[in-house]
C-alpha cells in the first residue's frame, strides 16, 4: 500500500491524498460504507459500485467469523469474491464489536472471551487468531486487535487498557509475519491509538503507534458518547503526533458535521453505520439539513429528496413518495433512503477533497456545518 499526499489546506489541517492498494485507488478524505455481514444492507453491489461509487467498503471480523464463518470465506476465495466486490475492503478487528455486541465478555491479557450475540456460544479472540481470521477474510486493510474503552472511563483503567492494546499490537505484528496473505495480494495492517479522553494518554499512545512504523494508522476509542468537543480535542492531539505521510483513520465517526470537523483536524478515513442505519429509520441527511421522512409534513411535498441530486434516487423519487413507502413499510423505502444517505456521505467527502485541492476548504466547511446543523 502507498499513500501520496496531494494537497494541504492552508487554513486548517485538512489533507487530500491517494492510497493505492492491489484492489485500486482510494481518494482521501474517504467515507467507507459499512458492510458488516458481507453486505451494505439493502444495496446491490451494482448500485454500490455504479451509483454510490465508493473506493472502499468496510466489513467486520466479529460478524464474519460468526457467520458465514471463515472456512466458507476461504472456500469462496476470500470476501471480495464471496460478495462480488472487486474494489477495496477494510475489516475491523472485532476489538469494538466484541464490546458493543456480545454479552458476558471477559477481557484478559491473553484475549477476550465472549458469548455470541447470535446463539450464545462461547468464543475467544486473541491478537493472534484475529490476525488469522483477517487473513482468511482477505481485506486490503486489516486492523490491530485493541480494547475500545467506554465513556466515561476511569483514568487508571484507561491507562492499563492502553498499555494492553500496545502489547496486543506487538503480538499482532509478530503473528502476521508468521501467517502470509492467502489470496495473492497484499494486506496493509493499521494499528490503533487508544487512551480514552485523556490528553496525556492519547499523546503516549499516538507516540507508541507512530513508532510502530505501519503504513497507516487509526484512532479508536472516540465517538463512544463523549461530547463532540472532547472528541475533536483528542483527534487534534493524536493527528499532531501521527506521521504526516501515512493515512489516518478515525474509527466509527460519525455525523456529517463530525466528519467535516475531523477532516479539518487532519483525518483521512472514516466509517460509520449512521448513514445506513439511520436511513432504515427514516432519517435522511441532505445538503440542507436532516429530515425525518416519516413526518406528516412531507406527505404532499413532491420535490426531490435533495436538490443537490447526488444519486439517481434524488431525482427519480419525491419526498412524498419515499414518505409513503415508509408509512406502508415497503422495503423499497429503506433501500432508497440508504442509497440517498450513502450518496450524500460520499458526495460530502468528495466535495471536501475538491475544496482542499482548491485551497478553500476551511470557509466551505464552516458554511456546510451551519447548513447541515438544521433539522428540516
Ligand atoms: N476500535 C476498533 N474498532 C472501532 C473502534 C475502536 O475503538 C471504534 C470507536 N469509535 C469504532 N470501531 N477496533
Amino acid at each position: 500500500m502507498t499513500f501520496d499526499l496531494k494537497a494541504k489546506d492552508p487554513q486548517s489541517k485538512a489533507r487530500a491524498g491517494i492510497i493505492k492498494t492491489d484492489h485500486g485507488t482510494i481518494e482521501t478524505p474517504i467515507f467507507m460504507p459499512v458492510g458488516t455481514v458481507a453486505s451494505v444492507k439493502g444495496v446491490h453491489q451494482r448500485e454500490l459500485k455504479h451509483d454510490i461509487n465508493p473506493d472502499i467498503i468496510l466489513g467486520n471480523t466479529y460478524h464474519l467469523y460468526l457467520r458465514p464463518q471463515t472456512p466458507i470465506l476461504e472456500k469462496a476465495g476470500g470476501l471480495h469474491k464471496f460478495m462480488n466486490w472487486d474494489r477495496n475492503i477494510l475489516t475491523d478487528s472485532g476489538g469494538y464489536q466484541v464490546y458493543s455486541l456480545s454479552a458476558n465478555r471477559k477481557i484478559k491479557e491473553e484475549g477476550v472471551k465472549f458469548k455470541s450475540h447470535i446463539d450464545g456460544s462461547y468464543h475467544t479472540f486473541t491478537p493472534e487468531n484475529v490476525m488469522e481470521i483477517q487473513r482468511s477474510i482477505g481485506a486490503d486493510i486489516i486492523m490491530a486487535f485493541d480494547e475500545c474503552t467506554p465513556y466515561p472511563c476511569d483514568y487508571h483503567y484507561a491507562k492499563r487498557s492502553m498499555h494492553m492494546t500496545h502489547r496486543w499490537l506487538e503480538r499482532c505484528k509478530t503473528h502476521l509475519e508468521k501467517v502470509p496473505p492467502k489470496y495473492g495480494y497484499e494486506q496493509a495492517f493499521f494499528p490503533i491509538v487508544q487512551g480514552s479522553t485523556y490528553k496525556d494518554l492519547r499523546q503516549q499512545s499516538a507516540e507508541y503507534i507512530a513508532n510502530a512504523g505501519a503504513v497507516g494508522n487509526a484512532i479508536g476509542g472516540l465517538s463512544v458518547g463523549e461530547p463532540a468537543e472532547e472528541m475533536y480535542a483528542m483527534t487534534d492531539v493524536v493527528c499532531s503526533i501521527l506521521p504526516e505521510d501515512k493515512p489516518r483513520y478515525l474509527m466509527g465517526v460519525g455525523t456529517p458535521i463530525n466528519i467535516l470537523e475531523n477532516i479539518a483536524l487532519g483525518v483521512d478515513m472514516f466509517d460509520c453505520v449512521m448513514p445506513t442505519r439511520n436511513a432504515r429509520n427514516g432519517m435522511l441527511f441532505t445538503s440542507q439539513g436532516t429530515i425525518n421522512i416519516k413526518n406528516l409534513k412531507w406527505a404532499e411535498d413532491f420535490s426531490p429528496i435533495d436538490p443537490m441530486g447526488m444519486t439517481f434516487v434524488d431525482t427519480e423519487y419525491s419526498k412524498a413518495y419515499v414518505r409513503h413507502l415508509f408509512t406502508v413499510n415497503e422495503m423499497l423505502g429503506k433501500q432508497i433512503a440508504t442509497i440517498h444517505n450513502l450518496g450524500f456521505y460520499l458526495w460530502l467527502v468528495r466535495e471536501a477533497r475538491k475544496h482542499i485541492l482548491a485551497g478553500d476548504f476551511k470557509s466551505w466547511k464552516d458554511k456546510m456545518v451551519k447548513q447541515m446543523d438544521k433539522r428540516l
